[in-house]
């Protein structure tokens, strides 16, 4: 079972991840000829010559970029953890690198270490700061991993100790307290290579969490794949990292943008079951966030703010009958919290054998009226009065006040 062992993670349920790197300048077009994949693959999909790639750094200029306003807005967001992709696949250092000078500061007519304008915003607002490191993939170095393409020829090891793990170095020491390391993608990286990354990082931070993606069964949680749940109950701490349209890397043509109550659906789908939600933006090269991710986000955020109650701190539900059109359920020990997501005059809850002890709204605190029933078939009937200013409404949560500490789920009819 994966456990991160940092209790901080159980209880985040909801956190910022940010792709953002030289594709951004491209957004999905290269040469006039569109990408049909994600974003930040273009390099890898399109074949651009790493001679021509590298020339976007002179035009990385984001005037824009806002890390105050970005880390603000993550923490209206209810969001507990940033991770921030500090090199993805391109191989493009997004901090003052010493041992690659394919990095923003010295590469770039901006000149300044974003990583370490991260690391400030998350400071002063309280936030978690983990770093994406892409360690196997570096489509820069002759002798980093690329996808899809002969490597046979190449020196990983000679890559890992001149990029990899030296970066990861300076990552962990000078900036701070970093929460997790977000590996991703380890290709050929062989067991023995993982564990040498595992030491690097606990031998430096021990605190620091390993994702899922470093390989070889060695991450600390599990991380499913873009917007994909698991079915099944999972006993370890996993995350699910997500997108808001279908691309994680800016695209200028991607405006597949899923809705707020999508958005908030799933959260609680994932908290239901235990997980973390880890949901991208991705800042285009001017380093403004796409508009129509912060209108989501701010619905989103309503939400998340109103009933955090019944989010962050939540445990996973043993088994899952409650995943209704209308309503999911998380909990707390001695609270059941039913999520509701269309405007309903009640919420009834069957085959759940609690002994009742009292209900509430959770955005206002408000009492109220529940009965008790057992149905002439045997099941119990929990059913809760909304008041009626809220049969309208949809996206708010009631608490259920239990005897018992957990649910007591009877068998399911039907
Ligand atoms: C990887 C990256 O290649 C991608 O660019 C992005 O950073 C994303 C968050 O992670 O893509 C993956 C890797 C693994 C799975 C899915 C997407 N997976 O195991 O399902």
């Amino acid at each position: 079972m994966q456990d991160t062992k940092q209790q901080w993670f159980k209880d985040a349920k909801f956190g910022l991840f940010i792709h953002w790197g030289l594709y951004s300048i491209l957004a999905g077009e290269y040469n006039g000829q569109k990408t049909e994949r994600i974003a930040e693959w273009i390099m890898n999909d399109l074949d651009i010559p790493v001679q021509e790639y590298e020339k976007l750094a002179s035009r990385f200029n984001p005037i824009e970029f806002d890390p105050d306003g970005i880390v603000r807005r993550a923490k209206e967001w209810g969001m507990k953890y940033l991770v921030f992709t500090a090199k993805h696949h391109e191989g493009f250092a997004m901090w003052d690198s010493k041992c690659s000078d394919y990095n923003v500061v010295k590469a770039t007519p901006y000149g300044k270490d974003i990583v370490r304008q991260f690391r400030e915003a998350c400071d002063k607002y309280d936030m978690k700061l983990g770093f994406y490191y892409s360690q196997a993939q570096d489509w820069h170095d002759p002798d980093g991993y690329m996808a899809r393409k002969d490597n046979s020829h190449k020196n990983y090891r000679a890559y890992l100790e001149r990029k990899c793990f030296p970066q990861l170095r300076e990552l962990l020491t000078e900036y701070g307290e970093v929460a997790l390391i977000w590996f991703d993608t380890p290709m050929g990286t062989t067991a023995e290579e993982s564990e040498e990354m595992v030491r690097l990082v606990k031998s430096i931070q021990p605190n620091c969490i390993v994702s899922g993606r470093i390989g070889n069964g060695l991450g600390e949680y599990m991380t499913t794949g873009d917007n994909f749940i698991p079915r099944l109950p999972y006993e370890g701490d996993w995350e699910v990292p997500a997108t808001l349209n279908d691309t994680w890397g800016y695209s200028k043509f991607d405006h597949n943008w899923k809705n707020p109550d999508e958005i908030i659906h799933l959260l609680a789908k994932i908290n239901s079951r235990g997980g973390n939600y880890l949901l991208n933006i991705g800042p285009m090269s001017s380093g403004k966030v796409p508009e129509e991710s912060l209108r989501i986000l701010d619905e989103v955020g309503t939400y998340v703010r109103e009933n955090a109650e019944a989010i962050f701190g939540t445990k996973r539900m043993g088994v899952y009958p409650y995943e209704l059109d209308w309503g999911i359920l998380t909990r707390k020990d001695y609270k059941i919290f039913i999520h509701v997501f269309k405007p309903r005059i009640r919420a009834e809850l069957l085959n759940i054998g609690n002994k009742v002890k009292g209900a509430y709204l959770v955005p206002d605190g408000r009492p109220l009226e529940f009965r008790e029933e057992t149905t002439c078939e045997g099941p119990t009937l929990i059913e809760v009065q909304i008041p009626e200013d809220y049969r309208g409404k949809k996206n708010y949560t009631i608490c259920i006040d239990t005897e018992e500490a957990e649910p007591v789920f009877e068998p399911i009819q039907g």
